[in-house]
């Protein structure tokens, strides 16, 4: 297993839609274990495969207390949304940054377990709010771009001090 860099906003590359996958094959396997072992160690509950610069539809996700019910999600297809509610979101990609993003409260999920098998799945709360953040990854999206323009700007000119500080 190893570590892998996850990609800062503004970074382009975080904007590349993911591709499908194929086939959940043992290469896929060793992405999804180096992905947990880097969400565990940043730590996060998400993370989507676009964050570590692969752009392919795999995402894992941890909501447990005790980090030890890792999900994985490989295609997924957000197939029915309902309701809606306001929390706050962070991201991985977006670090020390935290704003009220407004999401579904529910949604249907389809997606491939790690045997390639299908699966539905439906998820409130907190799970699908990180499902609709992870699958908005897939398709090049961050939540900072659920915000107002200004906020935007702030933002990024935020992380781009920080970014020289740390260079
Ligand atoms: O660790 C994370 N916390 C979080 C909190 C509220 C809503 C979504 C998330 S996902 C985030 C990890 C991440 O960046 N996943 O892409
Ligand atoms: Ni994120």
């Amino acid at each position: 297993m190893s570590l892998l860099p996850i990609l800062r906003y503004p970074d382009q590359r975080l904007a590349k839609k993911a591709q499908a996958v194929a086939v959940v094959d043992e290469k896929i396997r060793r992405l999804v274990a180096d992905m947990a072992e880097t969400m565990y160690e940043a730590p996060g509950i998400g993370l989507a495969a676009t964050q570590v610069d692969v752009h392919l539809q795999v995402v894992v996700i941890d909501i447990s207390e005790d980090k030890n019910e890792l999900r994985v999600f490989i295609n997924p297809k957000i197939e029915e949304a309902e309701g809606s509610c306001e929390g706050e979101e962070g991201c991985l990609s977006v670090p020390g940054v935290y704003e009220t993003v407004t999401r579904a409260e529910r949604v249907t999920v389809r997606f491939q377990d790690l045997d390639g098998k299908e699966q539905v799945l439906k998820a409130e709360g907190l799970l699908a709010v990180c499902i609709q953040h992870e699958t908005d990854h897939l398709n090049g999206k961050l939540f900072v771009q659920y915000l107002s323009q200004l906020k935007q700007s702030r933002i990024k000119a935020k992380l781009a001090k920080k970014a020289r500080i740390t260079a």
